[in-house]
């Protein structure tokens, strides 16, 4: 059944005016991407139904990605893109005399997360849907996303994201599906009449958890699977307890806010919260559908897969074995089989200030059952452990250590898959963070490397090249990723390059514009778009970076009217709130954007732009126009990233560390095709191994160094106070951590190489479409079909569903 635009209008108008009682022509802009959203909405509730039902009546596995953040980005053009309403909307919306790009800025972007994890989560839910993969997304509906980014006078100021301000017309809130979540109190297990053993509470906070569900549209296969987020409020047989807001604040806080920390971690109370609410919530809502139709218990691992995304959901396995045990009157060993079989766990991250440890003394107040049944757990791991391994692998895999819970241990231990997110990130994990994991359990370790979904970040961001794409290819590729590399065929075709140069150009354009609007600074569309956007971390190296942009800075006013290709650096990137040595890298780099922007000894030869709010919206702007993907993290600390994908299957040229996926973009994309530079992790190890590093050595024998770093504290850089010396201090005196002035180099000669390159704008193009060309394998179809198969046993049930025919090469 295909829509036609007659159709579109008639519909839209009674939409329209169903919901604002007047005619379409009075709507603002907000109520008219309402009544759009709604008719989409609409358009797809049956097969969100269907779909739904088909699950249970079918009585199919279904996985439940469980994930303390999603970053799901704008829906609208996705939905309607997804089921092949776009063209139809758009053309309708143009005849009705309005536009769809405008309606869709009154979208809110609801910032669930705070960089890649979420993202991926997000990505992983798209292809889950189009692969016609039961799956579920549980987490939680934070009343306020990720903060609002704002710079003053170059330094980052936080403001409350309130994404919720405006209705959001997605989500369906389930008041049938609730489940009482409970904190604190006492606990103690007594015989009841039946002979079973029963966890007894008193004096416990009993929380309602609600929650809201959105539809996650499949690639046109009439799939719609369901993203349920959760929010807590207080039960309604308890209102009259609450008499004051102040006496309601304990509960409501709990789904208030995003904790804006990436790649870090803090052992705050109300994060073990949110973190217990969520995967509670979840597990009642998994486990009620057995006893509702009275299904056999043990056949749980067949129906279900529980994935823990990063550590925080672990405690999915002590709450699963809680019901179990308590609830359902199960064996310990009943209990643990289909916990373990049913779990499933990915690591994010080596950064040891990333793993979460909560302390013993704040989750037994908190979680008093939920501990009893960790520690229960651990004593019989370390029973089990001890007269094979020994004391020292079973004191060192232990989950209770020195006063804290190590959930990376819990929820290894409690999983039957560990993975990784690329393949150097899963070695290391071997070799190294999970190493005598890996000596117990060989069998668990797999890796499964990230992906993206080439239907938002390519079909929807750059159009221009999809038709391209479709033009010389045909559609193909877009439900079987693979076909793409027939697009490497024309590498050599003189009209395809220069229509793919126009195209970026095209992009590079749009993107200035939207600098002059946003930023009031004027760009050349012809210089190299250079783009590093990713959280600001120091390992992230985004001040190797700035070093770079300076050092180019000082060589140009010492010889302004040499030869330059011109360059705008463009960075997108958001600190954590306490995160000081993050900020202050943003003001320098804010603070030398200001001097660089307005000197005219520069010109054009060098721009600075730092958006602010960096997220999913801003990006979609910024990747279809980015020439250079910088990707320059010290090998061995970004577990795989996934901006690097995103960029590369836009054509943007990859200058990067070999780090994370970047490893695996080489061997896909070819070392020629890229700028790679820097130490190996290999090298990394060494030299942290040597431990004779020194930093202030090289700043004194490189002379080139030496007079970038003093730039940092010499006045050169109007504006900051002394936050060029924090970065020269960090470097230079605290030796350099993350092993910049090491790199800075090679780093430098990498760069000159793009600039040579840019020169020869025919080969820059021809490597552009070869990185097109290569970058199927990072399609999260691709990623999902691995986990599907290996780890969580589902089964796509769909035959129009997007099909993943086996990929060739390197990614395990
Ligand atoms: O390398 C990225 C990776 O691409 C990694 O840093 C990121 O996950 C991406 C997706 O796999 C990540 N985020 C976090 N840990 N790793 C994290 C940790 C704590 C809170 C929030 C996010």
């Amino acid at each position: 059944m295909t829509l036609t635009v007659k159709e579109f209008i008639k519909d839209f108008k009674v939409q329209f005016q169903s919901m604002y009682a007047y005619s379409y022509e009075e709507g603002s802009t907000e109520q008219l991407y309402n009544a759009l959203g709604m008719y989409v909405k609409n358009y797809l509730s049956g097969n969100w139904k269907e779909t739904r039902e088909k699950y249970v009546k079918n009585s199919v596995k279904q996985v439940f990605y469980f994930s303390m953040e999603f970053l799901p980005g704008r829906q609208l053009e996705s939905n309607a893109y997804n089921l092949g309403l776009l063209d139809t909307i758009r053309e309708g919306l143009q005849e009705m005399g309005l536009s769809f790009d405008e309606l869709e800025e009154a979208e809110a972007d609801p910032a669930l997360g705070n960089g890649g994890l979420g993202r991926l989560a997000s990505c992983f839910m798209d292809s889950l849907a189009s692969l016609g993969i039961p799956g579920n997304g549980n987490g939680i509906r934070y009343q306020y996303g990720l903060f609002r980014q704002k710079f003053v006078d170059g330094y980052q100021v936080e403001l409350p994201e309130n994404w919720l301000r405006h209705r959001n017309i997605w989500e369906t809130r389930n008041d049938k599906s609730t489940c009482m979540v409970r904190f604190g109190g006492n606990v103690w297990l007594e015989e009841n009449h039946l002979g079973f053993m029963e966890a007894k509470y008193e004096n416990t906070l009993n929380v309602l958890a609600v929650p809201y569900d959105t539809p996650m549209v499949g690639y046109r296969n009439d799939i719609v699977n369901n993203l349920r987020l959760w929010s807590a409020e207080i039960p309604i047989d308890e209102e009259e307890n609450y008499h004051t807001l102040e006496a309601t604040e304990p509960i409501k806080e709990i789904t208030q806010v995003l904790y804006p920390d990436d790649s870090n971690y803090e052992g705050r109370l109300l994060r073990l919260k949110q973190e217990y609410f969520m995967v509670s919530a979840g597990v009642q809502s998994i486990l009620r559908h057995f006893r509702k139709y009275n299904l056999p218990r043990k056949n749980i691992p067949d129906k279900v897969a529980i994935h823990i995304n990063d550590t925080h959901p672990a405690l999915v396995i002590p709450e699963m074995m809680r019901i179990l045990l308590d609830e359902e009157h199960l064996t310990w060993e009943q209990a643990w089989e289909i916990t373990f079989k049913t779990c499933s766990y990915t690591n994010h991250t080596i950064l040891r200030e990333a793993l979460e440890k909560w302390p013993i003394d704040m989750m037994k107040d908190l979680l008093p059952r939920i501990y009893m049944i960790i520690e229960e757990i651990n004593r019989r791991f370390v029973e089990t452990t001890m007269p094979i391994y020994g004391e020292r692998i079973t004191w060192q895999t232990a989950i209770l250590q020195n006063g804290v819970v190590n959930m990376a241990h819990l929820a290894v231990i409690g999983s039957h898959s560990v993975n990784g997110v690329a393949k150097l990130h899963t070695e290391i994990l071997m070799n190294d963070v999970l190493k005598d994991f890996f000596e117990l359990y060989p069998e668990r370790f797999n890796n499964k490397t990230n992906g993206i979904t080439q239907r938002r970040w390519v079909h929807l961001s750059n159009p221009g090249l999809t038709q391209l794409i479709d033009k010389k290819i045909g559609e193909e590729w877009k439900t079987n990723p693979s076909e793409l590399k027939v697009f490497k065929s024309f590498e050599k075709d003189k009209k395809t390059l220069q229509k793919l140069a126009d195209i970026k150009l095209e992009n590079k354009q749009r993107l200035a514009d939207y600098i002059e609007e946003v930023k009031g600074v004027k760009v050349d569309p012809k210089a190299i778009f250079d783009v590093q956007i990713k959280r600001l971390h120091a390992y992230k190296r985004q001040h190797l970076n700035l070093l770079h942009i300076l050092h180019r800075y000082l060589e140009i006013k010492e010889n302004p009217t040499a030869d330059y290709v011109p360059r705008v650096f463009i960075f997108g990137a958001k600190a954590a709130p306490s995160y000081i040595y993050a900020k202050q890298i943003i003001k320098v780099i804010n603070s030398l954007a200001n001097l660089v922007n307005n000197d005219p000894d520069v010109g054009d030869k060098l721009k600075i732009v730092f958006f602010e709010n960096y997220g999913v919206s801003l990006a979609e702007k910024i990747i279809p126009a980015a020439d250079v993907s910088e990707q320059i993290s010290l090998a061995s600390m970004e577990a795989s990233g996934t901006s690097n994908m995103k960029l590369m299957a836009n054509g943007a040229l990859t200058l990067a560390t070999l780090d994370g996926a970047n490893i695996e973009i080489k061997d896909f994309v070819g070392q020629e095709n890229m700028f790679i530079f820097g130490l190996s992790s290999n090298e990394v190890y060494d030299l942290k191994a040597a431990g004779d590093y020194n930093a202030r050595g090289i700043y004194e024998s490189n002379e080139k160094l030496r007079r970038t770093l003093d730039a940092l504290t010499d006045g050169t850089i109007p504006g900051l106070q002394d936050e060029g010396y924090a970065i020269f201090d960090s470097l230079v005196n605290y030796n350099d951590e993350y092993f910049v002035l090491k790199d800075f180099d090679s780093y430098i000669e990498a760069q000159r190489k793009v600039d040579e390159l840019y020169k020869d704008q025919k080969e820059w193009t021809r490597k552009s479409l070869i990185n097109i060309a290569s970058s199927a394998p990072f399609s999260a179809d691709y990623t999902i079909k691995r986990y599907a198969d290996d780890i969580w046993k589902a089964k796509q049930c769909s035959e129009q569903s997007t099909g993943v025919e086996p990929l060739d090469g390197p990614i395990a």
